[in-house]
């Protein structure tokens, strides 16, 4: 391997870029890390990495020499590929790998990779779950939270890795190729960081770009963006349909998960047998089926492991009840999209926590619908202000401003009768309040459980 020569520098050093450079460094490669943050507390981060302790770090400026000798930049999901500095070491000649495309090249066995507006972690999971039935080393990896290249070096021949990708981290991938991969759906999110809608699909749509020979795309036949996009793929394509039968592929009818071959259907199995609720779960029922089917699991480990599983933590997850009032947590939805599901799944009448930071979101569809099931909407962070002028605009004026989480929980179990829902699903992302949705939703179980019963 060539690698020894190369000189890498991994910019950001949150979870990803911490990760990239532990595996830079375990394969002896020569690198640098950099952040933006000027104010990181360099110390604890080098408490948390002690295996770092040598690497030089640079916050808020890359010297000159350095940024003349590095030859790969390796970028942290979170720093998009058209920021200056990329496009300057770009203009330098500097080949931009994300954290993904150096886990890659550092890996072995086969790669199943997820992406998708919603629903990817509740997938990736699901078909985590399932092959663990049928392979002994599965790695279930990416923005799941667990970075790819954190677990590259546990990887075997025989290895099954299970990748969520992000659009973010799609954007920077050169030869990374799994043998199957889906695109669950594609609907308006991070319009902020990759400007327009095109852009956004193109990043999405880069999961497949480099398969090839008998290797499998897994897509929602009721998108059309992605049935056209199945269409022009030249490797072999499975469908999956909540809508309708399919002759070939999956679909959902009258409560039951069934598969087609040459319009021969066989049942998988009524979706009663699941615990995971709702249209958009047995969507990502039926891929994590295509997606195990493709990479040769059996039917009825599919099955097997089908009813097994149970929701993903912070997707409209049961909190508990306190004096009859339901408490959800739904921090994963962190776009309009995502939040809509979230209020379709409420049993009755529900105050909603919503409102976060700004990703440019258009929250027109959210905000329809909320009838008759929103009473009232408390709101919180960036948005607030957007949101509730979007509100108006769509005649609901059941709205509260309200400056904590905390804050909005109380005010919510106050507002809450007996019978009736309370549900954080913020339509945004969790960014300037919190570090992730999964601080922001631990919190809220927090707040939740301080409530007197
Ligand atoms: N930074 C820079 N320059 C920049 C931007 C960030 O130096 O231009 C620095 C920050 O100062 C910080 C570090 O980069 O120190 C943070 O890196 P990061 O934002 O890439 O975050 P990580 O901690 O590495 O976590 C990332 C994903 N985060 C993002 O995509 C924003 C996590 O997805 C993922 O779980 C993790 O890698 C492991 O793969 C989170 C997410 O919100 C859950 N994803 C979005 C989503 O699901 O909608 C895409």
């Amino acid at each position: 391997m060539e690698r020894r020569k190369q000189s890498f520098i991994v910019l950001g050093t949150g979870v990803s870029g911490a990760a990239a450079a532990e595996l830079l460094q375990a394969e002896g490669a020569a690198f640098c890390l950099y952040d933006a943050n000027t104010k990181m507390d360099t110390e604890a981060f080098f408490r948390q990495h002690p295996q770092l302790a040598e690497a030089r770090l640079y916050l808020g400026e890359i010297p000159e020499e350095v940024r003349k000798t590095v030859d790969t930049a390796v970028l942290s999901p979170g720093v998009p590929a058209d920021s200056p500095l990329v496009e300057e070491l770009r203009a330098r000649g500097v080949k931009i790998w994300g954290e993904i495309e150096l886990a890659y090249r550092f890996s072995k066995g086969r790669i199943a990779a997820i992406t998708g507006t919603n629903g990817k972690t509740t997938t990736t999971s699901l078909v985590g779950e399932i092959m663990k039935l049928c392979y002994d080393s599965v790695k279930v990896v990416g923005n799941i939270g667990i970075p790819y290249t954190k677990m590259a070096r546990e990887t075997r021949d025989d290895t099954v890795v299970v990748a969520e990708i992000s659009s973010f981290q799609l954007e920077t991938v050169e030869r990374f190729a799994p043998e199957v991969s889906a695109i669950l759906n594609i609907t308006p999110d991070h319009l902020d960081r990759h400007h327009t809608m095109e852009n956004y699909i193109a990043a999405k749509e880069r999961i497949a770009m480099n398969q090839k020979g008998s290797d499998v795309c897994v897509l929602n036949y009721e998108d059309e963006e992605l049935r056209r996009f199945g269409e022009s793929l030249p490797i072999r394509t499975v469908f999956f349909s909540a809508k309708r039968r399919l002759r070939d592929g999956l679909y959902y009818e009258d409560g039951i998960l069934y598969r087609a071959k040459d319009g021969e259907a066989e049942e998988i199995l009524p979706v009663e047998q699941m615990q995971i609720l709702g249209v958009h779960n047995y969507e990502n029922a039926m891929a994590a089926a295509a997606v195990c089917e493709s990479m040769g699991v059996p039917l009825d480990l599919i099955r097997q492991g089908l009813k097994a599983f149970r929701a993903v933590e912070h997707r409209i997850e049961f909190v508990c009840r306190k004096k009859g009032v339901a408490f959800y947590n739904d921090s994963k939805g962190t776009n309009p999209d995502a939040a809509i599901k979230g209020i379709k799944a409420m049993p009755g009448a529900t105050v909603l926590i919503g409102g976060g930071y700004d990703k440019h979101a258009d929250y027109g569809e959210w905000i329809e619908s909320f009838h008759g099931k929103v009473k009232r909407l408390l709101l919180l962070g960036q948005t607030k202000e957007a949101i509730a002028a979007c509100c108006r605009e769509h005649g609901f004026f059941d709205y509260t401003f309200t400056d904590t989480l905390e804050e909005a929980v109380r005010l919510a179990y106050e507002l809450a009768e007996p019978g009736e829902s309370v549900l954080l699903s913020p339509a945004c992302a969790s960014w300037g309040m919190f570090e992730n949705y999964e601080q922001r939703g631990r919190i809220y179980k927090e707040c939740v459980g301080r409530l007197e019963e």
